[in-house]
């Protein structure tokens, strides 16, 4: 087997959130958005697919790094062909994105998956066929009733958990929202969220991610008296050392590091020196399936629980072959948005939830995507 084509798709379709100046989602009007399909095709015309930002994309990674590493070669030898795309990343002066690579590896499990007739996380080898969800609540914003008082948080949550969630994680205040950050009310938001949804259920608090150490204490401490699950990223997290102090401080599990770059190998940094109560990183921040493997191994032979980040089919799958994860972040969630209903690009979403919390094991070949090719088709853009 061998692959012979490397493509991009890129096409619009609609979507209600709207990115404000620091890259966080919030609900809209709706507006057309540019998407892209990362295709590798093989001799035995199998094929994979991953989508990504069409700048993660863009003709020149793909020309120059993609389509020379990866044509001609065996589309199985995942772990060569990651290794080899990666040790580019040094020269590429950055263009070179993890989430470039990342896109490249899930398309060749993807493909794999889809050639052999199996669900990826049967691949890998499935420990377990549903999983926990959490409701991953937005940022804070200032729309009159959605997300913009600690009482639109409480109000918010008892809906959740009237959907049948039994865990909720918060993204509170960050800027540009006016008055961001407040640790008084980020505290104010968690105390009315546990009021709102009682002892039984699980919490946790993803805020602002700059807090100095102290304030990220006074936080940490507020929590540990909500009895808060985890407290995650409320620090600059290039400083490994304000993690390893926050951690030492508090009883609360302090979870990280989700943004920092370096994939496993800063992770196994972490473990190293205590940084962090519980791992975390997701396909995204890990540059593929490949390498978040190996940071969920990396955890579990430390004794660490390891969450991983974000929505989405590969970290859906990926939940259901990983014993020492307890969640899937389902999100992010608004009281504006509809999660449950698919991108016009997609037949179905992925990660449908029961009313016990339950979100099931992908069953469908390849990642999990139920691709609407028909609509990618008619919604191709030069
Ligand atoms: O900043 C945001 O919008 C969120 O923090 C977002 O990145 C989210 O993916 C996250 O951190 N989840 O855990
Ligand atoms: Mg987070």
């Amino acid at each position: 087997m061998k692959i012979t084509d490397v493509i991009v798709t890129k096409f619009v379709h609609k979507t209600r959130k709207h990115q404000d100046s620091h890259g966080h989602s919030h609900p809209g009007p709706e507006k057309d958005a540019t998407q892209a399909m990362l295709t590798v095709r093989a001799d035995d015309g199998s094929e994979g697919y991953a989508f990504q930002s069409p700048d993660a994309l863009r003709p020149g990674i793909v020309d120059k790094y993609f389509r020379p590493m990866l044509i001609g070669e065996d589309p199985m030898a995942r772990e060569r062909l990651w290794q080899r795309i990666e040790h580019q990343q040094r020269g590429s002066g950055g263009h070179l994105a993890d989430r470039s690579i990342g896109a490249v590896d899930q398309a060749l499990w993807d493909l794999a998956g889809r050639a052999l007739g199996l669900p990826m996380h049967r691949l890998i080898g499935t420990y377990r066929n549903k999983i926990l969800a959490y409701g991953s609540i937005m940022c804070g914003d200032e729309l009159e009733g959605g997300l913009s008082t600690p009482e639109d948080y409480g109000r918010f949550a008892k809906t959740l958990v009237a959907r049948g969630y039994k865990a909720i994680k918060l993204h509170t205040w960050m800027p540009p929202a006016k008055g961001a950050p407040n640790v008084k009310l980020d505290i104010a938001a968690c105390a009315a969220v546990r009021d709102a949804v009682g002892p039984d259920i699980a919490l946790m608090l993803d805020g602002y991610h700059w807090y100095s150490r102290s304030n990220a204490l006074k936080i940490g401490k507020a929590l540990e008296e909500l009895d808060f699950l985890w407290f995650e990223e409320p620090m600059d997290e290039t400083s490994m050392s304000s993690y390893r102090w926050l951690s030492q401080n508090l009883s609360i599990p302090v979870i990280g590091p989700e943004s920092a770059p370096g994939k496993h190998h800063t992770r196994a940094e972490w473990i190293r020196n205590d940084a962090s109560d519980i791992m975390r990183c997701g396909v995204l921040n890990a540059g593929g399936i490949t390498p978040m493997i190996k940071v969920a191994h990396l955890a579990e032979s430390h004794g660490l629980d390891c969450e991983l980040h974000g929505n989405g089919a590969a970290n859906l799958s990926l939940c259901m072959t990983v014993p020492n994860c307890t969640y899937y972040e389902r999100g992010l969630l608004h009281p504006f948005l509809d999660y449950e209903v698919p991108a016009l690009y997609l037949n179905t979403i992925c990660d449908p939830m029961d009313e016990e919390g339950y979100v099931h094991a992908p069953d469908i070949p390849g990642i999990g995507d139920d691709i609407n090719f028909d609509y990618i088709r008619d919604h191709q853009i030069p």
